[in-house]
C-alpha cells in the first residue's frame, strides 16, 4: 500500500497556495517559480507512480520554462520511450496539483491508485534535470522529497537541456535491448550526433564557424560539450551564455525573441558580418531559429518552416537516389501558424497535414508517416523514421554506388537526429549537413520559397474559455459570428489568412493575420484584434 506517513508527513512540507489553481498544459506546470513548490512534490510521487504502472520504466522530469522570462519555472513528465506524457495522465497530474490540503491529496493518491490499478510492489524509477533558472534548485528540492515520500529510485541528471532528459530516457529504456538508443549519458549522446555529423559532412568543403546564441541558458552548457566532440567538423562561436548573469535568460535573445521580433538580438550585432549566418536556441534548447545578413546587413529570419522546407526537400532526394521512393513515403506536419509560402512550397511535393498547436499533437501525426518531418514556425520540431523504415533501410540491397552512398547518408540521419523530441542542437547539426550537401549559404536556402509578411498579436480578453476552435485551430467555433467577421475582413486582402486561438500557456488570446503586403498583414491582424476585444 502507499507510505501513507511518509507522505503525509512530507506533503505537510509543501503546501499548496490557497489561492493558486494549476494546470497540466501543453508544456506540463508552468508559471512563477515561487508558486510551483507544492506542485513539484506532487509530480515527484506521480512520476513514481507512471513507473510502476508502466512495470518500472524510467519516466523523465523536467524543470524548465523554456523560454519565458527567468522567474517562471515549470515541468514536465517524459514517458519511457521519450516523448510527452500520454495525454490521459494530465488530468491526473491537474487533480493531484490541486488538491488543496494534505488529507484532500492523499484521498486523491488513492483513488488513482486504484482507478488506474498500480501494482505498488513494482519498482518505481525516475530521472530528472532542470535548466539554469535561479528558482531550479529549490524546486528540485521539493521534487525530490516527492521521490523520497514513495521511495523512488531517482537518477539526477543535473543541469542539461529538455531533449537530452528526453534522449536519457529513452536510453535508459532501452539499455542492453536491440533497440538500443545510445549510451545514457550526455557524452554518449554528443558522441553519437558528433559521429553521425562527421559521417555526413566528411569530404565536404570545411564550414565557417557558425555563431549560436545560447539565449544565456542551458543550451550553452551542452553547446560547449558538443563543440569538442565535433571539433573542426564544425567550428561553433558561442554567445550569450551568461547562465548566472541574473535577469540575462531570455532577454533579448533567443529563439523565442528572434521569431516574435523579427530582429537579430542586439547582443550579436557586433559579432554578425555581412553575408553570415547564426542560430538562436531558446531556453532549455528545444527550438531552434536561424537568420543571415544578407551583403547589405538586411535581416532575414529562417524559421522552422524554412528548415522543414530545406529538410524535407533533401530527404526525399535521398529517399529517390537510394532506390527507395516506393517503399519509403515522407511526409510533413504544420501548424496553422507555418507562413502560407511554406505550406504552398511543401503541398506541391510532399503530404502535409496541419494539427492543433503543441508538440504531442505534431509528434503524433508525424508518427503516422514512414518518415514524418514536423516543425512549428517556432523553431521546435524533429524528423521522425518510423520503425518499418529503419528495418527497410538496414535491409535495404543498394544495386549502384549512388544508391549506397544515398543510403548511407539516411541511415546517418537517423542517428543525428533526435527522435523522442525536437532538439535545437540536432536540428543544427541536420541544418549544417544539408547547407553543406546543397552547397547553400542562407541566401539560397532562404529563396526555396517566399515567406508571406505575417504579424501575430496578443489580446487580452474577460474570458479565453470562450473562444472555441476546429480545423486545427484555423476557424472559430465560438463566440457565435465571430468567424464570419473575420471571414469577411480576410476577403479583402490579397492571399489574406488569418486566425484567432486561446493560448495554451498564457492568459490570451492569439490572432495572426498573413498577407501579400507588410502594410496589409500588419492591418489584418490589427483589425481582427479589434474584432476580438
Ligand atoms: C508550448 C508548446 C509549443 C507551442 C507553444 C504554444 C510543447 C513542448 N511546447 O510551448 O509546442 O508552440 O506552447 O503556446 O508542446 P501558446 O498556446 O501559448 O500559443
Ligand atoms: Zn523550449
Amino acid at each position: 500500500s502507499l507510505p501513507i506517513d511518509d507522505i503525509r508527513r512530507l506533503a505537510d512540507l509543501h503546501q499548496k497556495p490557497r489561492h493558486l489553481h494549476f494546470q497540466y498544459g501543453t508544456a506540463g506546470f508552468r508559471t512563477i517559480g515561487e508558486n510551483l513548490e507544492s506542485v513539484m512534490f506532487k509530480v515527484g510521487i506521480l512520476a513514481g507512480l507512471r513507473s510502476k504502472r508502466l512495470d518500472g520504466h524510467t519516466i523523465g522530469v523536467m524543470v524548465t520554462a523554456s523560454h519565458n522570462p527567468e522567474p517562471d519555472n515549470g515541468v514536465k513528465l517524459v514517458d519511457p520511450r521519450g516523448e510527452m506524457l500520454e495525454a490521459s495522465w494530465e488530468s491526473h497530474a491537474t487533480a493531484l496539483a490541486n488538491a488543496a490540503d494534505t488529507d484532500a491529496f492523499i484521498e486523491v493518491l488513492k483513488n488513482l491508485v486504484k482507478t488506474l490499478k498500480i501494482d505498488l510492489s513494482k519498482p518505481s524509477r525516475v530521472v530528472y534535470a532542470r535548466d539554469t533558472r535561479p528558482s531550479g534548485p529549490a524546486l528540485v528540492a521539493a521534487l525530490e522529497d516527492g521521490f523520497t515520500a514513495l521511495g523512488v529510485e531517482a537518477r539526477n541528471a543535473g543541469v542539461t537541456t529538455t531533449p537530452i532528459l528526453h534522449y536519457l530516457v529513452r536510453a535508459i529504456n532501452t539499455k542492453s535491448t536491440k533497440d538500443t538508443y545510445g549510451d545514457d549519458s550526455v557524452e554518449g549522446y554528443m558522441q553519437k550526433l558528433s559521429t553521425a555529423f562527421k559521417k555526413l559532412v566528411a569530404g565536404k568543403p570545411a564550414s565557417p564557424p557558425l555563431i549560436i546564441d545560447c539565449a544565456n541558458g542551458v543550451g550553452a552548457e551542452a553547446a560547449a560539450t558538443l563543440s569538442k566532440y565535433l571539433g573542426e567538423s564544425l567550428p561553433l562561436i558561442l554567445l550569450n551564455t551568461e547562465t548566472t548573469t541574473p535577469g540575462a535568460l531570455n532577454h533579448a535573445c533567443g529563439a523565442d525573441f528572434v521569431k516574435t521580433q523579427q530582429k537579430i538580438p542586439p547582443s550579436l550585432s557586433s559579432h554578425i558580418k555581412a553575408g553570415q549566418r547564426a542560430c538562436s536556441l531558446d531556453g532549455d534548447a528545444d527550438r531552434l531559429m536561424y537568420f543571415y545578413l544578407d551583403d547589405r546587413s538586411q535581416f532575414h529570419m529562417l524559421d522552422g518552416d524554412k528548415i522543414a522546407a530545406l529538410v524535407a526537400a533533401f530527404i526525399v532526394d535521398l529517399v529517390k537516389s537510394a532506390g527507395l521512393e516506393n517503399e519509403v513515403r515522407v511526409g510533413i506536419v504544420q501548424t496553422a501558424y507555418a507562413n502560407g509560402g511554406s505550406t504552398k512550397y511543401l503541398s506541391e511535393r510532399l503530404p502535409v497535414r496541419c494539427v492543433p498547436t503543441g508538440v504531442k499533437h505534431l509528434h503524433h501525426a508525424a508518427e503516422r508517416y514512414d518518415v514524418g518531418v514536423y516543425f512549428e514556425a517556432n523553431g521546435h520540431g524533429t524528423v521522425l523514421f518510423s520503425p518499418e523504415t529503419q528495418a527497410t533501410l538496414a535491409e535495404h540491397q543498394p544495386s549502384t554506388p549512388a544508391q549506397s552512398t544515398a543510403l548511407n547518408h539516411l541511415i546517418n540521419l537517423t542517428q543525428v537526429i533526435n527522435q523522442t523530441v525536437g532538439d535545437a542542437l540536432s536540428d543544427m547539426l541536420l541544418v549544417e549537413v544539408v547547407l553543406a550537401h546543397r552547397s547553400y549559404s542562407g541566401v539560397e536556402w532562404d529563396s526555396l520559397y517566399v515567406d508571406l509578411p505575417n504579424r501575430l498579436v496578443k489580446v487580452v480578453v474577460p474570458d479565453r474559455s470562450i473562444f472555441k476552435t476546429e480545423d486545427a485551430e484555423r476557424r472559430l467555433v465560438s463566440p457565435s459570428g465571430l468567424q464570419a467577421r473575420i471571414d469577411d475582413l480576410t476577403r479583402k486582402y490579397e492571399a489574406g489568412r488569418a486566425f484567432v486561438r486561446p493560448s495554451g500557456t498564457e492568459d490570451v488570446v492569439r490572432v495572426y493575420a498573413e498577407a501579400r503586403l507588410r502594410a496589409q498583414a500588419d492591418e489584418l491582424a490589427y483589425r481582427v484584434a479589434g474584432l476580438v476585444y
